[in-house]
């Protein structure tokens, strides 16, 4: 079997309410109304076909496009089972533009694809290629916890969310005005009821006082963790907040290298790690960093991008939490079920996941190259 086709796609998704978190607080970042996405979808001879995918935020979808579209071409011929050999070929070919950032994030849509494509041929869910532990993962929701949402509507999404069986609910805080995230998080703490899992992000906001000084005023909440409390790249910030607390610290959404994610296990600055498929360069990369937090004992929660890591959370052997955020669901035609306080692992070949005819709206670049042209 040999791969005969490849096609990127550059699709800009709506949100329908547009989020701020603590970066659009301090100033930092305009609020977020819109996910780029580039896609991969690869074919073989014997007409089989992956889909894999990546994305960001604001700025940079162009350039994984672009990165992709470069390397593209030495997918074909290649057996699509090889995915390590593959891999390094398309590191090796971008190596000049670096090991991380905008290079792995385009790679990651490829190597999506290929675990998808290998899933498939397999007839298994990808979850069960790579050997599942379980077939639900805890879920949480986060879109309805952002900081531009009014307390009463953050309180009523988490109800929404609860009677939909989703299991815990994170909540955005970061703000200039400490006091201001302490009495939401009370006044949500106290709508949700006591026995509800409850998370926080600070999304890198506060400095290593800020931080510690909120670590010691929640520690009574219970909280499951408080999430980038501090600049993505201060691992040993983190790992001095995480013997001071009682309360679990979680990171690792922005990092985009193995050697990066690894850090944060080397000086034990987590309770939760947080690697996220597409931004670490796809799942090769993150199954890697998964098998060393494993080794250290810790807890591995996958960032965003839930169609993905259900499958890699069914798939590590402690169970945690999946992040139910809903905004990448109109490109793809199958929904995640959720019951419980659980996300099922779907069942069907692969990822499970199909493009939507509507989706072909969004698409703001398209290219495919294939074997004879
Ligand atoms: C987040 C960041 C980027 C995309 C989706 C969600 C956020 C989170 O920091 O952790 O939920
Ligand atoms: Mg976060």
């Amino acid at each position: 079997m040999r791969i005969d086709s490849v096609r990127l796609g550059h699709y800009a998704v709506p949100l329908a309410n547009p989020v701020s978190d603590a970066k659009v607080a301090t100033g930092r970042q305009r609020p977020l109304s819109q996910i780029d996405v580039l896609t991969c979808e690869i074919t073989t001879d014997d007409g089989l076909g992956g889909l894999g995918f990546s994305y960001t935020t604001r700025a940079g979808c162009r350039a994984q496009f672009a990165h992709a579209r470069e390397v593209a071409g030495n997918l074909l011929g290649e057996d699509p089972s090889d995915i390590g050999r593959i891999y390094d070929r398309l590191l090796w070919a971008g190596a000049s533009v670096g090991r991380s950032g905008v290079a792995t994030q385009a790679l990651a849509a490829v190597d999506v694809a290929l675990w998808d494509l290998k899933a498939k041929r397999a007839g298994l869910p990808l979850a069960k290629l790579l050997g599942a532990y379980r077939d639900s993962v805890r879920v949480y929701n986060t879109s309805g916890g952002y900081l531009q949402a009014p307390l009463e509507e953050v309180k009523e999404k988490a109800g929404q969310s609860l009677g939909s069986g989703i299991g815990g609910i994170k909540v955005k805080v970061g703000q200039p005005d400490t006091r201001e995230d302490l009495r939401r998080l009370a006044a949500v703490r106290e709508h949700i009821g006591e026995g509800v899992p409850l998370m926080v992000d600070a999304n890198q906001q506060w400095d290593r006082v800020t931080a510690l000084r909120f670590g010691r005023a929640v520690e009574e909440l219970g909280l499951v963790w408080i999430e980038e409390p501090l600049d993505a790249y201060d691992a040993e910030g983190h790992a001095q907040l995480a013997a001071a607390l009682d309360t679990p610290i979680a990171t690792g959404e922005m990092l985009s290298s193995v050697p990066d994610l690894v850090r944060l296990i080397d000086l034990r600055a987590v309770g939760y790690l947080q690697p996220d498929v597409p931004r670490v360069g796809g799942i090769t990369p993150y199954l890697k960093v998964a098998a060393l937090a494993d080794h250290a004992g810790l807890q591995v929660a996958p960032h965003f991008v839930m169609e993905i890591h259900v499958h890699l959370a069914a798939a590590y052997p402690r169970d945690s939490w999946v992040e139910h955020i809903e905004w990448l669901s109109p490109l793809f035609r199958e929904r995640l079920d959720i019951e419980g306080g659980r996300m099922i692992v779907p069942d069907r070949p692969g990822l499970g996941l199909s493009l939507a005819e509507e989706a072909r709206a969004w698409r703001l670049d398209d290219f495919r190259t294939s074997k004879g042209r």
